[in-house]
């Protein structure tokens, strides 16, 4: 695959030959606990620091868990959880910070902390404005494409054509960033495995992601599939801390079928994976 250039706001990552690892920075009270009740910086930095060693090429800190069934967080509430981690963490790495947020105040407050990506799990469909805050400093913009809210995701009636529905959803989100002043070098795109679908229909994202390059051939495509629930179904229902093998081989076919960005929890073994896919796939 040739090399192409994703435009953040300080930088410029080349993607397409070699796969970009998103390493998933989870700032929630039930994570990094300082032993007891209360969620620890120096445990959530120590982690990022750890990914980064372990290869991860961004960093993607979320505060709300938009977990599918999840409630909904307050605006304080998540910028308390997530500012903190990410001046720290710019302070002390040059990695790139991305912010898994769907609102428009966190997004703005995490790039001027440091944050260069904003990921929008609705696609722009919550709060375009979040558009408007990526555009004023031209950085990265991951739209990724999901049904309902978080909270109701799963409830939803199924869709019959998932890859049809996917390629409207994410257009749609597409049309609405350039309205508001993204510039096309700035987005990517993600099918948002595990978000109002069916397991089969998760299936079916990976398997025919190159068919999703090939109707976005400008964009990167990033994909999520890390520790996800329909991996769990698929293996006899493991528990989500037993879903690494399944998620690696996950990761290898999303690779194979053209996804750029990968969005994960174990960062060693998808690096790891990756090198070795990569030498197959090289020749
Ligand atoms: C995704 C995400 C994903 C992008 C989450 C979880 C749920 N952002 N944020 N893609 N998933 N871009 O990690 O299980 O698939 S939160």
């Amino acid at each position: 695959m040739p090399t192409h250039e994703w435009k953040l706001a300080r930088r410029t990552l080349p993607y397409g030959e070699h796969t970009l690892v998103m390493g998933v920075l989870n700032v929630t009270p039930d994570s990094f606990s300082d032993g007891g009740e209360f969620f620890s910086l120096d445990r959530a930095i120590a982690h990022a620091a750890q990914m980064i060693d372990e290869g991860a090429d961004i960093i993607d800190i979320g505060g709300e868990s938009t977990r599918p069934g999840s409630e909904f967080v307050f605006e304080e509430e998540e910028l308390q959880r997530v500012i903190p981690v990410i001046e720290r963490l710019s302070a002390r790495s040059s990695v790139p910070i991305s912010i898994d947020t769907t609102k428009s105040p966190v997004a703005r407050a995490a790039i001027a902390a440091g944050a260069e990506i904003v990921n929008d799990i609705s696609g722009l469909r919550f709060d375009p404005l979040i558009a408007d805050e990526a555009a004023r400093v031209k950085a990265g913009l991951v739209l990724m494409h999901s049904r309902g809210s978080p909270k109701t995701m799963q409830q939803l009636p199924p869709v019959d054509d998932i890859m049809s529905e996917v390629i409207s959803g994410l257009r749609q989100s597409v049309a609405v960033a350039e309205e508001r002043g993204i510039a096309r070098d700035n987005l990517a795109i993600d099918p948002g495995v595990g978000f109002g679908k069916t397991v089969a229909q998760n299936v079916e994202l990976i398997a025919k992601l190159d068919q999703l390059a090939g109707e976005f051939p400008e964009f990167p495509i990033l994909i999520g599939t890390s520790r996800k629930s329909f991996i769990g179904k698929l293996l006899n229902n493991e528990p989500a801390d037993e879903r690494l093998h399944g998620t690696t081989a996950s990761i290898v076919a999303s690779v194979l079928n053209g996804a750029h960005i990968v969005r994960v929890h174990d960062v060693k073994a998808t690096v790891d994976a990756i090198k070795v896919v990569e030498a197959i796939r090289t020749g």
